[in-house]
């Protein structure tokens, strides 16, 4: 008996193409505290705005995100390990573990996803432990300073390179 053809995007073969996966839009310790506390820094919008922005912007670039947050590393760890299959990239807030976390730059860097980092205060103007970001290496492009609306305007990044892989 003659082999089934093999489909595209099949169980068995290709998974689904790249570009119709959601973004997983990460978001690193503390950042469940916005809009709650330090508005100087980091401005009156609540986690629950940012992530109405990001779903709002996706769905006006025709595009679908998975939002999350957690204050766990490892769990952080995980979720991009997870993401290889079932995302078609990255775009991270690691909050301060930007600063410290090597699990989180191994884990993005064997991801081999693009990966946008965002912080929404601008980094370099602030302590010197801010300047440098451990995760920045694994990153196509980082935005810092923009507020909230830096997470939209990565998003309008990513969307051009993921409809080039639809
Ligand atoms: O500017 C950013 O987005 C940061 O990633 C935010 C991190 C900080 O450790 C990074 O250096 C820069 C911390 C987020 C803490 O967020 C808070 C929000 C409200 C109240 C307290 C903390």
């Amino acid at each position: 008996m003659m082999p089934a053809p093999r489909r595209k995007n099949s169980k068995r073969g290709a998974s689904a193409p790249k570009g119709k996966l959601p973004v997983l839009v990460l978001n690193g310790p503390n950042l469940n505290m916005l809009g709650v506390r330090e508005t100087k820094i980091y401005g009156n919008a609540t986690l629950r705005d940012l992530d109405a922005l990001c779903r709002k912007t996706a769905a006006d670039l025709n595009i679908t995100v998975d939002c999350r947050q957690s204050n766990i590393e490892g769990e952080l760890v995980s979720w991009v390990q997870q993401s290889r299959k079932t995302h078609s990239s990255i775009i991270i807030n690691a909050g301060g573990y930007s600063h410290t976390s090597v699990a989180l730059l191994d884990a993005l860097l064997l991801s081999d996803l693009p990966v946008i980092e965002v912080h929404i205060s601008n980094i370099y103007g602030r302590e010197h432990f801010r300047h440098s970001s451990y995760i920045s290496k694994a990153a196509r492009g980082v935005i810092a300073g923009l507020g909230i609306e830096g997470y939209a305007f990565a998003l309008q990044a990513m969307a051009k390179w993921i409809s080039a892989r639809r």
